[in-house]
């Protein structure tokens, strides 16, 4: 493997000249500079003038690949006979080819450990074919400096395809294009090859990331999925009195996190504290186009349907399985949800689970071709922030601690690229048991058809016990 870069070595004249086109080698020894000013929140010019990233001290390591996952569906046939899906090709249990990212950090010795720069684990290497939809969830603390490695393993099923990858945060104020995955403007990670990107979040909230290579393909064939960012006050509170989030060692009174640095108390209408928290991602599959890259097919993209709605990868009822994930270490493959080996390749459960009072975080990406209507019926939801920007209007410094622009809603409509964060507050319920209330994409075509093509769509529950019989959330979407 090869095509290795150093992000520590690059200094701010290089990157202009790569910004430029030239791919010069790297001589400097700046770390990276912080030069660009933020557009929606502030940031004082002398600070920024000042501000130099930290070397990564977190490492994850990205594989792109191929690999097939399992949607609820009949038999769909195209109209010269083909049978689309489930996919003749698909092995047992699954019906559909992807393209995607699969996580293989815990085989490269965890987050702590630098990413070799050239990867020959043999576990690593045996993961093409293996990938997961949707991509893995990932997230960050503001201030955090990161190395994601992506390691192009190439294509098991089209050897012939020898398409690259890359990473790009959606929404995300990069400092430079280098590391923004637009493969026009910066490098893309040919097959064969690893490329460490660098991040340092310093905007806290809800983004979401995809393969920007052939973007139109490899985005609707499966290469996209969260990253959001926590913000600092989880670790300091605030000086309204909001105390450390228990996710940075708060008392277990505190709240679990915050959404922003919203600065005021806990009381405080605009606090934008919560006790749990879920990734609800949203996209819809065109069949014929997954089984036109499975079978060396062409597809003309301006035919785009929509066949399956899908939140977090999966169409209901799937949505409601436990999450699958964790690494097995022998084989180096994803463990699939308990009773679920064909949603291995699809670990992220949207199964929202609350105890009465709690505020229960959902942060809403749709990445999507189609315009959401996501509905909770019956328990409004308090939009605090939108596209990582907090609902505040321009205040002091030019930071988004201004007026109070938040709303309350019970449907919340995402287009194509837009995230939403939102709270709800659980309603009351005693005894014992639970109270379910649906959250669903209010476009109803979404909701397909009992025994039709993606059963079920864009639908998930909501299911309220008790307060105290659920212990506290310790990671998203559990
Ligand atoms: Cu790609």
């Amino acid at each position: 493997m090869k095509n290795q870069f150093d992000p520590r070595k690059l200094n701010r004249r290089d990157f202009l000249k790569l910004g430029g086109g030239l791919l010069v080698a790297a001589a400097g020894t700046s770390l990276l500079p912080r030069w660009s000013g933020k557009v929606l929140q502030g940031v004082s010019p002398a600070s920024a003038a000042a501000y130099q990233s930290p070397a990564p001290t977190i490492y994850r390591h990205l594989i792109g690949s191929d690999g097939w996952i399992s949607i609820p569906m009949g038999i769909i046939m195209n109209d010269l006979g083909a049978q689309l899906g489930p996919d003749p090709l698909a092995p047992a249990g699954r019906t559909t080819y992807v393209f995607g990212f699969r996580d293989v950090t815990p085989l490269d010795g965890g987050p702590s450990k630098p990413t070799a720069s050239t990867t020959t684990n043999p576990l690593i290497l045996a993961q093409k074919g293996h990938v997961q939809h949707s991509a893995p969830l990932m997230y960050f603390d503001e201030n955090d400096a990161i190395q994601i490695t992506l390691s192009n393993l190439g294509l098991a099923v089209r050897p012939d395809l020898t398409d690259p990858h890359t990473i790009h945060w959606h929404g995300f104020r990069n400092a430079t294009p280098l590391f923004d995955g637009v493969p026009e403007m910066s490098i893309s990670v040919g097959r064969g090859a690893d490329f460490p990107y660098y991040y340092h979040p310093t905007d806290p909230g809800t983004y979401m990331y995809h393969c920007h290579n052939e973007d139109v393909e490899h985005v609707q064939m499966g290469m996209d999925g969260v990253v959001f960012v926590r913000p600092a006050q989880n670790k300091t509170g605030n000086v309204a009195g909001a105390p450390v989030a228990r996710y940075n060692g708060g008392a277990s009174t505190a709240p679990l996190g915050y959404v922003y640095n919203d600065g005021v108390a806990l009381s405080d209408p605009r606090s934008t504290a919560y006790d749990r928290e879920f990734v609800i991602f949203l996209n819809e599959f065109w069949a014929q186009s997954h089984y036109d890259d499975a079978h060396i097919q062409v597809s003309d993209w301006s035919d785009f349907h929509a066949d399956f709605y899908l939140m977090n990868g999966r169409s209901y009822p799937d949505t409601l399985a436990p999450n699958g994930g964790g690494t097995n270490m022998s084989t180096g493959d994803l463990i699939p949800p308990p009773g679920r080996p064909d949603l291995e390749s699809q670990p992220l459960s949207s199964l929202i689970r609350c105890n009465a009072g709690d505020k229960v975080l959902l942060r809403f990406v749709n990445l999507g071709y189609t315009q959401p209507a996501m509905k909770l019926s019956g328990i409004p939801m308090h939009v605090v922030g939108k596209d990582a920007t907090p609902l505040r209007g321009i205040g002091s410094l030019g930071l988004r601690d201004g007026a109070d622009t938040s709303y309350y809603a019970d449907t919340i409509y995402l287009g194509a690229g837009e995230s939403y964060d939102a709270i709800f507050t659980a309603p009351p319920k005693t005894g014992v048991g639970y109270d379910t209330y649906l959250l669903f994409n209010n476009s109803l075509g979404a909701l397909n058809k009992p025994g039709a093509s993606g059963l079920g769509g864009q639908m998930t529950e909501v299911r309220v016990y008790a307060a105290g019989t659920l212990s506290k959330q310790s990671a998203p979407n559990t």
